[in-house]
C-alpha cells in the first residue's frame, strides 16, 4: 500500500494528490492513508499536506526503501525481483546464499550499507552508509565455468556507460574489474559463480560504487575516489542506479542472445587505461613486468613478455599494479 501511495505522489511530484482520490484509489480509509503519509515523512520525503488539497511530494531523499527500488526499476524488465537492506555483511554473500536456494536471474540485492563487504581474493570493500551503491545481481547464463570473467567485462563496460550518461564524466576501466578516474578507484566490481566442472550454475555480479562517499579510511584515501569529489556536486544515487541496470541488462542480453562481446570489449578497450602501457602482473606469487597490448574478444588481456613472447590473461586470475604506483 505504501508503495502505491508514493507512486501516486512520485507521478504527481510538485502537485496536490487529493486524500479522497487516493483513499478511494487504493480502497482505504482516509486514516489509514494519512498514517502512510506520517510513515514516509519519517523516511525523509517531503510532503506538504494541506486538509482542503492532499498531500503534495516536494522532494524526495536520496534514500532507498524496498518500495522506492520497485517504484524506480520498474520498467527495468530484467531486474524481476529486488532484496533491499538498510545494512547487511554482503550483498554477493547474500546473492549467493539466493542463487543457491534457486533465486532467478534478474534477482537484485541491493544494500545502503555493507558492514563485510568484500573484493576479491578476501579483500575487504569500505561500503559506508548513505553515499554509494553496493549491489548484486543473479545471473543464469549458460557459459563455462572459464567464461565467468566475460561478465566483469559486461559490468565495467555498463558502468562507464551509465557514469557517462548521468553525469558526463569519462571514466577509465583498469582491467579487469576496477574503475577509476585521475588514478583513483570509484568502482570495483567481483564476480563470483557456483559451478560444476563443466557447468556454470549461477554467477553473481557484484557492483560497488562510490557516489557521494567524501571521507575515507586511512589505507585507501590515497587510491580511493567518488563521483561526488570528482564532480563537486551531489550526486543522485538514485537515477544513477537506473542507468547502470539499463545499461547492464542491455550489454548482458546483447551477450546472451547474440552470444558476442563485442559492444562490452568495444567499450572496455575505449576506456582502458592499460592498454599501451607497461604494467605489472601479480599472479598468486608470481609477478611480471609486461606490456598490455589489446583486451581481445574474450575479454582477456593480451601481453607481451619481456621476451617479446605474446600471451592471453584470463580475468580473474590476476592482479595489476602499476609499475611505480598504484595504476
Ligand atoms: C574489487 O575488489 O574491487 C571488488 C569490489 C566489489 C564490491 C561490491 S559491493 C557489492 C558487492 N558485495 C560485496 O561484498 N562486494 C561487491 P579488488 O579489486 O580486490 O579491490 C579491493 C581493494 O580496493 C581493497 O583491498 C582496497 O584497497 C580497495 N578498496 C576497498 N574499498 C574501497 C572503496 N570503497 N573504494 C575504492 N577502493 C576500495
Amino acid at each position: 500500500m505504501k508503495k502505491k501511495i508514493l507512486e501516486q505522489l512520485k507521478n504527481n511530484k510538485g502537485d496536490f494528490v487529493s486524500g479522497e482520490e487516493l483513499s478511494s484509489g487504493l480502497g482505504v480509509s482516509r486514516t489509514s492513508i494519512w498514517k502512510y503519509i506520517k510513515s514516509l515523512k519519517e523516511e525523509g520525503y517531503d510532503i506538504e499536506s494541506s486538509s482542503r488539497k492532499g498531500y503534495k511530494l516536494i522532494e524526495e531523499p536520496d534514500k532507498f526503501s524496498q518500495e522506492e527500488l520497485e517504484i524506480i526499476l520498474k520498467d527495468n524488465d530484467f531486474i524481476k525481483k529486488i532484496y533491499y537492506f538498510d545494512t547487511i555483511d554482503s550483498t554477493n554473500k547474500y546473492a549467493k546464499e539466493l542463487a543457491l536456494k534457486g533465486a532467478d536471474e534478474g534477482t537484485l540485492i541491493l544494500s545502503d550499507e555493507q558492514r563485510g563487504g568484500r573484493g576479491r581474493l578476501g579483500r575487504n570493500w569500505i561500503s559506508p552508509p548513505n553515499t554509494g551503491l553496493w549491489m548484486s545481481i543473479i545471473l543464469r547464463p549458460q557459459i563455462k565455468p572459464w567464461e565467468a570473467p566475460q561478465i566483469t567485462s559486461i559490468a565495467a563496460a555498463a558502468l562507464c556507460k551509465a557514469i557517462e550518461n548521468t553525469i558526463n564524466i569519462k571514466v577509465g576501466i583498469k582491467w579487469p574489474n576496477d574503475i577509476v578516474v585521475n588514478n583513483k578507484k570509484i568502482s570495483g566490481i567481483l564476480t563470483e559463480m557456483g559451478a560444476e566442472p563443466d557447468t556454470v550454475n549461477f554467477i553473481v555480479v557484484g557492483i560497488g560504487i562510490n557516489v557521494n562517499t567524501e571521507d575515507f579510511p586511512e589505507d585507501i584515501k590515497d587510491i580511493a575516489t567518488s563521483l561526488k569529489l570528482i564532480k563537486g556536486d551531489t550526486v543522485s544515487r538514485k537515477r544513477l542506479l537506473i542507468n547502470v541496470l539499463q545499461e547492464f541488462k542491455s550489454f548482458y542480453l546483447d551477450f546472451v542472445n547474440n552470444k558476442t562481446l563485442k559492444k562490452s570489449i568495444d567499450i572496455c578497450r575505449e576506456n582502458s587505461i592499460i592498454l599501451g602501457n607497461k604494467v605489472k602482473i601479480i599472479n598468486g606469487m608470481e609477478e611480471i613486468i609486461v606490456v598490455a597490448l589489446d583486451i581481445n574478444d574474450r575479454g582477456e588481456l593480451v601481453v607481451k613478455k619481456d621476451n617479446g613472447e605474446i600471451i592471453n590473461i584470463i580475468s580473474g586470475e590476476v592482479s595489476l599494479r602499476g609499475v611505480s604506483n598504484y595504476i
